[in-house]
């Protein structure tokens, strides 16, 4: 059977690039009938960059709320909040010694986000994408859909994985090796400031993406601001080459759509930005609104918002806690 698994950091407003590049998929797989799909408010991994602390619990709350406003429905997905699930820091340990120190180290986004002063940064974001691993492994997920910045971190995932299952398996796998689900034109959405950095929450400049909860006026005004070049769009996806921004901004029309990028240039090509950058806000603005508004009305309710996450993690115990027994006995735990 498909076990899927993911989750997002509270760590900020979403923005167009969570969406399109995750939750969107999330959203579309609900109603399979052969997958079982669990999905998390990261709040462990949060903790691993400074973050304010008596804010914390609303972000987490602010998280699960664009979960919701984007569609993904309670019933048919377990949604809560990784700290509820003590299994998660309990193979996270475990698997911190099955990991190498060196795997840690090559991630990009350790190098990214630790920068120049390795004394000051937290052990936490070293052993960030072992944590992942666990989040994944402690419900023997299949699958995990994400965007293509996490493509490295899977790939640590399936070598702790197969690692565990070769030193401890007892000549049976332990844990599945887990596939990336990573699709479409919207697996990597850029910067509106800089067509070469990705969308990110924790960027200082909000005119550099779209929140799921921009008003819409506040969207038509980014894409307005957002960086381009002077030439017309080309006819081909070939043109794109080397322009980063036109590209970005054809890449987010097409997957607002469902389209491709060659689909958007047969529409488009030939024409400046003075005109396709209003038909790219109205989309985003048809499409985001009803987001907006439903993210609205939620974030009103925060004891709704704690009960549906209460109950998911109840669903998530009784998931993980068969698979933190097996992994313990394996590594030769007493008891
Ligand atoms: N720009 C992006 N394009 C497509 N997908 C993206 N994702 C993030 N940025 C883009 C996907 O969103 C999911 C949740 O990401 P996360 O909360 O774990 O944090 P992140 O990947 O580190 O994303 P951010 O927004 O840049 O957060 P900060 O600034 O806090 O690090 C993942 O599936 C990710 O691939």
């Amino acid at each position: 059977p498909k076990r899927i698994f993911s989750g997002m950091q509270p760590t900020g407003r979403l923005h167009l690039g969570n969406y399109l590049g995750a939750l969107k998929n999330w959203v579309a797989m609900q109603d399979e009938d052969e997958s079982e799909r669990i999905y998390c408010v990261v709040d462990m991994h949060a903790v691993t960059m400074p973050h304010d602390a008596k804010a914390l619990p609303d972000a987490v709350r602010r998280v699960t709320a664009a979960y919701l406003a984007a569609g993904l429905d309670p019933e048919k997905n377990v949604i809560f909040a990784q700290s509820a699930v003590p299994a998660h820091a309990e193979l996270a340990w475990i698997l911190n010694c099955v990991a190498r120190l060196g795997w840690a180290e090559r991630m990009t986004q350790f190098k990214d986000k630790g920068g120049k002063d390795r004394e000051r940064v937290s052990v936490g974001l070293l052993t960030y994408p072992v944590l992942m691993a666990a989040d994944i492994l402690v419900y023997k997920a299949t699958h995990v859909p994400v965007g293509d910045d996490q493509k490295q971190h899977l790939e640590l995932c399936r070598d702790v994985a197969a690692r565990f299952n070769r030193d401890f398996g007892d000549g049976e796998a332990v844990f599945p090796i887990t596939e990336p689900l990573i699709q479409g034109p919207g697996a990597r959405i850029m910067s509106l400031r800089d067509g070469t950095a990705k969308m990110s929450k924790s960027d200082p400049s909000d005119n550099s993406r779209i929140n799921l909860e921009d008003d819409a006026d506040t969207i038509a005004r980014k894409i307005k601001k957002a960086k381009t070049d002077p030439e017309p769009l080309p006819d081909s996806i070939d043109g794109l080459d080397g322009r980063p921004e036109a590209s970005n901004l054809v890449g987010i029309f097409a997957a607002l759509t469902g389209g491709s990028k060659a689909s958007v240039l047969a529409e488009y090509g030939g024409q400046g930005f003075g005109a396709f950058k209003p038909a790219l806000a109205e989309v985003a603005v048809e499409y985001l609104a009803p987001i907006s508004d439903e993210y609205r009305r939620l974030i009103a309710e925060p004891a709704e918002i704690d009960r549906i996450l209460k109950k998911g993690a109840e669903r998530a115990r009784a998931v993980a806690e068969p698979v933190i027994a097996e992994a313990k006995a394996a590594i030769g735990f007493w008891g």
